[in-house]
Parts: structure tokens; sequence; C-alpha cells
């Protein structure tokens, strides 16, 4: 185990060390992996649009939206993180989570843990700048991960991970499916090691991931239950911090009503940096799911090492990699939507 970690770490210097020397701050397409693939037998690639589409850049035009959006409503970036991870969770990251319902289906805007997701509109003035400039090429699902990558790195004015791109758009949407495939706020760590081993990633990934929580806000009954009836006697979660969770009380007050929200990391939650991993240590992870890498030793573990921010940073965009190849379509399989709302007709 000390092991493991001890590779997490020299792993993370050596990337660090990579990084420093390819990433040209602006250029959309620097970064040094080029033409890569990702995962087992994935072919997703790097500037796979390159040639595709005259002299237009997919990637700065998406990013110039996104960029553009995100420094008028900085909390957009959260949402698109979050819309991107929603996508890919359930089947794959093919861009099913835009879908509508229609008359006779539910679609997985419809699910739930889905019904606070946006940025569906920002998605939609993409997708109609690119079919303007170049019909027919870019996926929807790839539009949605790049999204993701610029939300996160309009605060540094440089790409924070690689986009390999290449995604197709599935046909199918379905609310049912939505929960069993996306863990819940309330989730143990069996229970979450075991949805993200569903989607071939592993503990450090799922450790990594969560600090995605780092921007963001919750809906406060989502955390009502931690502060005020943890075990059915009108106490709090022992596992939280007493303070933090008089804090949280104050700003979600009983009765809950869903428009209150709440900052999830507790000092910086309009930042992207390792907070979440400090706040967490301290034991102010907000959700149950966020507290229950505390109850894992390799996972406790791997949170304080987190707390540097070099490394967080490395291992996070290496992780939204990972993820972002969860059960890809690719060549010969789906479509490229031309409304990401709807599957094409034909
Ligand atoms: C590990 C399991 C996870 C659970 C149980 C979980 C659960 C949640 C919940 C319940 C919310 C609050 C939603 C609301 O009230 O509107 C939330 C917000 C958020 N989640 Fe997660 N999440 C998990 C993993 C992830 C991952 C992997 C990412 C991205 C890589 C992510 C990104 C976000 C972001 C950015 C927000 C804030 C959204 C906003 O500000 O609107 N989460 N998450
Ligand atoms: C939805 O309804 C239309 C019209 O009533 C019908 O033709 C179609 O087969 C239905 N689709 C599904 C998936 O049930
Ligand atoms: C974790 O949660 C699952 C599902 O609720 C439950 O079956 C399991 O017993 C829990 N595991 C632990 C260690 O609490
Ligand atoms: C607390 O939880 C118990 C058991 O689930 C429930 O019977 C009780 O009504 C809850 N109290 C409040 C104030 O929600
Ligand atoms: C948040 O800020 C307060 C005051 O600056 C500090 O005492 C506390 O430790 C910080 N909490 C976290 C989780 O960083
Ligand atoms: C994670 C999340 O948002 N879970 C909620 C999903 O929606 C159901 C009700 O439809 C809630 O009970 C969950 O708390």
């Amino acid at each position: 185990m000390r092991k493991g970690i001890l590779v997490l770490l020299v792993a993370s210097i050596l990337v660090v060390g990579c990084m420093a020397g390819n990433g040209n701050g602006n250029d959309g397409n620097g970064n040094g992996h080029g033409g890569g693939h990702v995962g087992d037998g994935v072919t997703l690639k790097m500037n796979y649009y390159e040639e595709q589409c005259g002299s237009l850049s997919v990637e700065k035009a998406v990013r110039d939206i996104v960029w553009t959006k995100v420094a008028v409503t900085p909390s957009l970036a959260a949402k698109l993180l979050r819309l991107h991870y929603h996508d890919c969770f359930v089947r794959g990251c093919d861009g099913s989570i835009l879908l509508d319902p229609t008359q006779n289906t539910t679609t997985e805007k419809n699910a739930g843990p889905n019904r606070s997701v946006s940025g569906y509109e920002i998605i939609d003035e993409i997708k109609e700048e690119l079919e303007s400039k170049c019909p027919g090429i870019v996926s929807c699902a790839d539009i949605v991960a790049l999204a993701a990558r610029d939300a996160v790195s309009f605060q540094f004015k440089k790409d924070m991970w690689p986009v390999f791109t290449g995604r197709k758009d599935g046909k199918i949407s379905l609310a049912s499916e939505v929960g069993n495939n996306l863990p819940s706020a309330n989730a143990n760590f069996t229970t979450l090691l075991a949805q993200f081993a569903a989607k071939k990633l592993d503990l450090n990934d799922l450790v990594t991931l969560s600090g995605a929580h780092t921007i963001g806000i919750s809906h406060c009954p989502l955390v009502a239950r931690r502060l005020y009836n943890f075990t059915g006697i009108g106490d709090a979660d022992p596992s939280l911090d007493m303070t933090y969770a008089q804090t949280l009380r104050k700003i979600c007050p009983n009765p809950q009503t869903f428009t209150t929200l709440v900052e999830m990391d507790p000092n910086s939650s309009g930042s992207f940096d390792s907070n979440y991993y400090r706040a967490l240590n301290q034991h102010k992870g907000f959700f149950v799911s966020d507290a229950a890498l505390l109850t894992n030793q390799q996972s406790a573990t791997i949170s304080k090492v987190l707390e540097n921010p070099l490394v967080f940073f490395v291992e996070f965009a290496r992780s939204m990699v990972r993820m972002g190849a969860v059960d890809v379509l690719t060549d010969g399989q789906g479509e490229i939507r031309k409304i990401c709302r709807v599957v094409n007709s034909h």
C-alpha cells in the first residue's frame, strides 16, 4: 500500500516536470500528448478534428465561448464540470445527458440526481457555432468534454488537462439508468469504490475526482440529514466537525427548502484548488460520500497527499482523461448529432 502511494507521488513529480516543459499557456493544443491513445482499446486522440474543419480550430472555438461565459458567470465552471461527469457515468461520455425527454420517453435529465444539472444552454450555443462553421463534424459528447476542461481552466488561463476527442453521440438516454450509475451523496466507501470500478476507474480516481467538489454548490436538503437527524435521534453525523456542522446549520436552517444553496468547499468554493482536501482532512468534508474517503486507510493517505496543489492538479488531469474515456462510442458507433438535445432523424 505504501508503495502505491509512493508510485503516485513519484509519477506525479515526473508528470509535473513534463507539464512544465510543454505547457504553453493559451494554445488550446499544447500539452505534449499528441495522438495518444487512452484506456484499453479506446481510440480517442488529440486534435481529432484537425483538418476536418478547414482553418477553424474546434478547441479554440469551444474555449472562446466557454471563457466568455465563465468570465460573466463564474458559477458556470462547476456546472460544466459536473455535466461532463454525469454524462460519462451514465452510458459513457456519449452526450446522452443532453437529450431532451420526448412525449413518451423520460431521459437522464429527468432523473432525481440529475435534476439540478445545468449548463445545457451553453452546450447548445457552442454546437450552433460549430454547426454554422463546420456542419456535421463535431460531436456533442466532445463539446461537453472540452467545455468542462475549459470551464475549470479559465481560472488559470491555460489548459488544465488534455482532452482527447473523437467521441460519437449516443442515441439512447434513459432516466431509469441514472440511479444505479451515479453515486449518491450518502454512499459509503465500499459503494463509491464499486461504482467507480464499474467505470474502470480506481481508488485513486475516486479520491482525486471527488476533489471536483472544491468548486460549486449544493442544495441544502442533500446535506440536511447529516446536519439534523443522522441516526434518527435528531443528531449530526459524528464524523463531521462540530463547529463546521454548526456553521452549515446556519446556512441550511430547518425546514429545508430546495432553493437554499450551500458552498461545498468551506473557504474557497469559487476557486479550483486543493482546499477540498484540507477541509476533508479536518473532517469538514461536505457529503457523506466526501467524508467516506477518510474511512479507508489507502484513500485517507491519498487525501493527505492531494493537499499539495501541484500533485492535485497533476492527478486531477490524469483522472479526468480516464473519466473522459469511459465507455465512449467511437468510429462506426453512434452519430454526430445536429442538435445536442435530439437524436438525428433518418
Ligand atoms: C464521488 C461521488 C460523487 C457524489 C456522491 C457527488 C454528489 C454531488 C451532489 C449531491 C452535488 C450537489 C448537487 C446539487 O445540489 O445541485 C454535487 C455537486 C457537484 N459535483 Fe459531485 N458528486 C460526486 C463526484 C463528482 C465528480 C467525479 C465530479 C467531477 C469530476 C463532480 C463535480 C461536481 C461539481 C462541480 C458540483 C457543483 C455543481 C454546481 O455548483 O452546480 N462530482 N455532487
Ligand atoms: C412514442 O410514441 C409514438 C407516437 O405515439 C410512437 O410512434 C413511438 O413508437 C413511441 N416510441 C416509443 C419508444 O415508445
Ligand atoms: C455500504 O452501503 C451499502 C449500500 O447501502 C450497504 O449494503 C453496505 O453494507 C454498506 N457497507 C458498509 C461497510 O457500511
Ligand atoms: C428523524 O429520523 C427518524 C427516523 O428516521 C424519523 O422518525 C424522525 O421523524 C426524524 N425527525 C425529523 C425531525 O425529521
Ligand atoms: C477556513 O478559514 C478559517 C479562517 O481563516 C480557518 O480557521 C480554517 O482552518 C479554514 N478551513 C479550511 C478547511 O481551510
Ligand atoms: C444525489 C441526489 O441528488 N440524490 C437525490 C435524487 O433525487 C431523489 C428524489 O428523486 C432524492 O431522494 C435524492 O436525494
